[in-house]
């Protein structure tokens, strides 16, 4: 008890602490924006977040004479957070320092919970999620799935991309080729490709040409070396994998939007450890399994679990083969790692 006590009060001490810098930074901010209001700033134009690093965003101006520029803004206090792929309002400042006005309302939003299970946007108004995996580290279906739901969810078309395609070989092509075929079973795009040897790049950027897309996937899957081989003058930092876990090793820090020659943006994100899925329910995970639609409503009791019921729809397409038993396992990881109150 007393220990517990004891963590209490230094859980307490550490969120005062937190607290008192997160509004010592805000007080800095407001002063600096206030400094920028009070001097000449520029007229309200259209801007693109390109990336954002603390409390200031990267913005490309949308039109007029610096169209294609880019300028560091502040925000004023009273918008959301912003993110890589948002459209906003902002106003030049007389020091190539700007101020962010006004977010637009978002056409599509990528989310995904923090350390804390907090619900935050990753990515706006992108129309196709890439998600990347590779041999090496090894992939994990679970969080494929867990990236589907999430792309299903936010209405955002899904492209399944299996890179460093160089590295398979007679011991992990049974269990890769394995995985592809349950998505491509679905009917899910699947791209092989190699961003070393070049093979598959060109269907890849045939795909991405035209769209905002952003690839996701663990750390060390190869993003950033994939839109250095996309977009060569770009050379985005890239790192090895651990030698002792084998596993990335977290070398991109922040999201950054790319423009393509021929139309089209490409967003690269920071690779993860794992993807939780706290914001949405157990109707949404459901809805994020494309195979359950025909089968869900179907079930002999209205609250069914699909856990071992009788007469249940979902167990009897995995019996035939019409759901894939590595599906169902995802499905139920999926919803076991859900808050109580969703289920
Ligand atoms: N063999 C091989 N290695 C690759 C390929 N693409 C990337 N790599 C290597 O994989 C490692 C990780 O590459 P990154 O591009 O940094 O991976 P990332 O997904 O951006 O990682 P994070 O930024 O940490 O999320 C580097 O050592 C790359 O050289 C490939 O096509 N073949
Ligand atoms: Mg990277
Ligand atoms: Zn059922």
């Amino acid at each position: 008890m007393a220990k517990r006590q004891l963590n209490r009060r230094q859980n307490w001490r550490i969120e005062k602490i937190q607290g008192e810098r997160a509004a010592r930074a805000a007080k800095r901010e407001s002063s600096a924006v206030e400094a920028l209001e009070g001097g000449d700033l520029g007229a309200e134009q259209l801007g693109l977040v390109i990336a954002h690093f603390g409390v200031q965003v990267e913005v490309e101006a949308q039109e007029g004479e610096l169209k294609g520029q880019m300028f560091r803004c502040h925000l004023r206090a009273n918008l959301p957070a912003l993110v890589t792929g948002d459209t906003v309002v902002w106003r030049a400042g007389n020091q190539g320092i700007g101020v962010i006005v006004a977010q637009l309302p978002r056409k599509t939003e990528l989310c995904r919970p923090d350390s804390r299970g907090q619900l935050k946007p990753v990515a706006a108004n992108v129309d196709m999620i890439v998600i990347v995996f590779a041999p090496m580290p090894e992939p994990h279906a679970n969080l494929i799935d867990r990236y589907l739901v999430a792309a299903e969810h936010a209405g955002i078309r899904p492209l399944l991309l299996l890179n460093k395609a160089d590295l398979i070989d007679d011991q992990n092509a049974p269990a890769l080729n394995a995985l592809l075929a349950v998505y491509r079973q679905l009917g899910y795009p699947v791209l092989e490709v190699s961003a070393h040897h070049g093979d598959g790049m060109e269907q890849l950027q045939a795909q991405l040409d035209g769209h905002i897309s952003v690839f996701v996937g663990q750390s060390g899957v190869g993003k950033s070396s994939l839109v250095n081989s996309l977009l060569p003058e770009v050379n985005l930092r890239v790192g090895p994998l651990s030698e002792v876990s084998g596993q990335g090793t977290h070398t991109t820090t922040t999201a950054r939007l790319f423009h393509f020659p021929g139309g089209g943006d490409l967003i690269d994100s920071p690779g993860i450890r794992e993807f939780g899925l706290g914001h949405v329910s157990r109707a949404d995970v459901e809805a994020g399994f494309i195979e359950f639609n025909d089968l869900i409503g179907r079930c002999r009791f209205r609250d069914c679990k699909h856990d071992r019921e009788p007469g249940c729809a979902l167990l009897m397409a995995l019996e035939d083969g019409r759901v894939q038993q590595q599906r169902m396992n995802s499905y139920r990881s999926i919803i076991a790692s859900l808050p109580e109150s969703s289920y």
